[in-house]
């Protein structure tokens, strides 16, 4: 059925507009947020056709937060990254009820007789994600990224229903950030997986990756068809809302539209957090969505500022995370495997099992010694579970159904791969194969050199090397850059086709392959460091000692306590770079990489400027001209200043715009200098200090 034009003009059309999309929010949100829908799909499909056919009639008249616009185009910027108001911090763990109850008694004791109580709410396994509203109207979704900064994606979070494109509110904020969580239903992340399956496409390993990859997808009418949702639990700026403590919060961000969950409690003592915790964990399996846990978090926003936070999370929360789902089945096999630095790793290979969302079949035994004391035999039933929810791990046997010709494991005494002698060095408790020349090394070096960590060559995985490797088109990672078209195109993959004949790799990913092998000739120097695979450089590791030293030859003409000298990197670490730069082999293949264009040397960082502001603390209040206080404030942290919401006697400068609030009275009460806008303005462009000419009362 198709809508007559709206009679009455323009006006008349732009006051039903305006009636339908409130009327339209309002049943989104007792639909999404408020499970209490007051009308049927089929009436609030025809308010949807209504206002489209009104739209098109008059398209100046849409608007951003109207219903119809939630799938539009991706802009050009999307995953732009975008800086937060504030940190998103991370939350601490507590494994288990002991650790839990570790943490509230610290509370208890930092905070003594203090009557004070706790907010506990199910940890909901998805993706964090930060919405901007300005005066009222959602105007950006980020991930969480680094806590710092996300990355833009706000024209896939338009797409998920369960978030409002308006404050539900009669006054609304100027500007307020939120945060929550975006996540999958179980169902839908079932039928998902089923449909990617039957496509030929690639699963997903849970619910949290597959909610994080509908965010990330270029189209949002993919995204759209994902079936997400969200539970939002944070106001960054909670006193900007008027509330006090987290369970007001959540009562507010409710009322303001959001979908909030419904299963929290506000506990007045442990045993109430503990008994929620146990309710938690029974529920679980019932909950139509994934939870790996419960947050507690202390209520009160005045003693959580008491409590503060570490460099990573805030001392007044901590994650309980339910302990790991496990599973039985049976060990099959203990293969040795021998990675690139020679090491000989039992690894248990078991009937596949799904254990926390996904199939696992291997789990690494790490030694000898782990084979002993866990008792595994092949044959044996075995319990097998995910560390962490992620590293597959053998947990133990069941000692009732082991076989009664069940043997126990040897580390064999040859290496599994060449032969060569193994060696277990006094006091240690790794079996190492001794031959430089070892070709699983070898074979574990490159592919570790084109990992994802790494350089990040796509095509070449395990399978392509170790071909590469067995006709001896490669010997060394320096190799790669000197492969050509016809003997690639040529390779044998190793697999035989229906009438026997092998399959070869062929010239179209012989060509896809030798332009990836191109493109990370300029992948940036951490990763050809971490690529090197020295012992003890991890790709953490990696990106410190770049940062520090910028190049690889700064690096290699370190001495080891310059080295040692760098944060992170100690003794150990700072031995085995030295030892890898002091081996005239390593410094051929080096040789050879640089001479095919391999990128060595990081530019200068241009955006780093002189941290001229170091040890000050700013403060921003009222409306500046020229930047928004979010750009103000970055701006001076780039200058190595810190920014806070809040005026104490530590606070160097109260920055004040127009309109300022009570931050400027409390400035003049405690006489902390004032600078107006010009001040600031000179501080950002010249990086200098600011003078006694530059407060308002010539104060410093
Ligand atoms: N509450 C995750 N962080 C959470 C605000 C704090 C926090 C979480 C939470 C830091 C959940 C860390 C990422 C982050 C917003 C920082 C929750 C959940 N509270 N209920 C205490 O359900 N997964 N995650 N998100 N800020």
């Amino acid at each position: 059925m198709t809508f007559a034009p709206p009679e009455g003009g323009r006006e008349a059309a732009a006051a039903r507009a305006g009636d339908l999309r409130a009327e339209l929010a309002r049943h989104a949100c007792l639909y999404y947020a408020q499970d209490a829908p007051e009308i049927s799909d089929a009436a609030y499909d025809a308010l949807m056709r209504e206002l489209q056919a009104v739209e098109d009639e008059y398209p100046d008249l849409v608007t951003s937060d109207s219903p119809t616009q939630r799938i539009g185009a991706a802009p050009s910027q999307a995953f732009a990254p975008v800086r937060h108001s504030s940190r998103m911090y991370s939350l601490d763990n507590a494994l288990g009820f002991d650790e839990l109850d570790a943490w509230l008694e610290r509370i208890e004791r930092e905070l003594g007789p203090r009557q004070h109580a706790f907010v506990c709410e199910l940890k909901i396994d998805g993706a964090s994600i930060a919405l901007t509203y300005e005066d009222g109207v959602f105007v950006r979704g980020a991930t969480r990224g680094d806590g710092t900064t996300g990355e833009d994606v706000t024209a896939n979070l338009r797409a998920v229903k369960a978030i409002p494109l308006r404050f539900r509110m009669d006054v609304p904020p100027a500007r307020i950030e939120v945060r929550g969580e975006v996540y999958m239903p179980k169902s839908s992340f079932a039928a998902l997986n089923e449909t990617q399956d039957e496509a030929g496409l690639p699963t997903f390993a849970n619910p949290r990756n597959a909610a994080a990859g509908a965010m990330r997808q270029k189209d949002p009418s993919v995204t759209a068809g994902r079936d997400l949702s969200t539970f939002i639990y944070q106001i960054a700026d909670a006193r900007a809302a008027g509330v006090s403590s987290q369970w007001e919060a959540l009562a507010w961000l409710k009322r303001a539209g959001f979908r909030t969950n419904p299963d929290i409690v506000r506990a007045g003592t442990c045993e109430e957090v503990r008994a929620f915790c146990e309710r938690a964990l029974e529920r679980r399996g019932d909950l139509p969505y994934e939870i790996d846990g419960v947050v507690v978090k202390v209520d009160s926003f005045a003693t959580q500022d008491e409590l503060g936070h570490t460099a990573k999370a805030p001392r007044w929360a901590i994650a309980y995370k339910f302990p790991p789902e496990e599973k039985t089945t049976v060990l099959r096999a203990i293969v040795a495997q021998v990675g690139r630095t020679g090491a000989i790793t039992p690894v248990a290979e078991f009937d596949p099992v799904l254990v926390a969302g996904s199939t696992i079949a291997r789990a690494t035994l790490h030694n000898i010694d782990e084979v002993r004391r866990k008792d595994v035999r092949v044959g044996d039933t075995i319990v097998v579970r995910k560390a962490g929810d992620v590293i597959p791990e053998v947990v133990g046997p069941v000692p009732g159904l082991r076989p009664a010709d069940a043997v126990e494991w040897e580390m064999p005494v040859t290496c599994p791969s060449c032969d060569g002698p193994v060696w277990r060095p006094e006091g240690e408790v790794v079996s190492r194969c001794t031959n430089i020349a070892c070709p699983a090394q070898r074979w574990e070096r490159l592919v570790h050199w084109t990992s994802r960590g790494a350089m990040d060559i796509e095509g070449l995985g395990y399978e392509i090397v170790g071909r590469m490797i067995e006709t001896g088109m490669i010997r060394d990672i320096a190799d790669f850059y000197s492969l050509d078209a016809e003997g690639l195109d040529a390779l044998d993959t190793g697999r035989l086709k229906k009438d026997g004949s092998p399959v070869v790799l062929g010239p179209l990913m012989a060509t896809k392959i030798l332009a990836n092998i191109e493109g990370s000739k300029s992948q940036p120097v951490y990763r050809l460091l971490y690529g090197l695979g020295i012992r003890h450089v991890g790709s953490t590791v990696a990106e410190l000692l770049t940062a520090r030293f910028r190049s690889l030859d700064a690096i290699g003409a370190a001495g080891a306590e310059e080295l040692a000298d760098t944060e992170g990197v100690g003794p150990r670490i700072a031995a085995s770079v030295r030892t890898f730069f002091d081996n005239p082999d390593n410094i051929a293949v080096l040789k050879r990489l640089r001479a095919a264009g391999v990128r060595m040397a990081d530019e200068a960082r241009a955006d780093v400027r002189a941290q001229t502001l170091a040890g000050m603390t700013f403060v921003l209040t009222g409306a500046l001209s020229g930047y928004t206080r979010d750009e103000a404030g970055a701006a001076l942290k780039a200058l190595g200043a810190k920014v806070s919401g809040t005026v104490s006697k530590k606070t160097s400068f109260v920055v004040v715009g127009e309109e300022p609030g009570s931050k400027y009275d409390r400035a003049v009460e405690l006489g902390v200098p004032v600078l107006d806008e010009a001040a600031l303005e000179r501080v950002i462009e010249t990086g200098e200090a600011p003078g006694a000419a530059d407060t308002a009362d010539g104060s410093r």
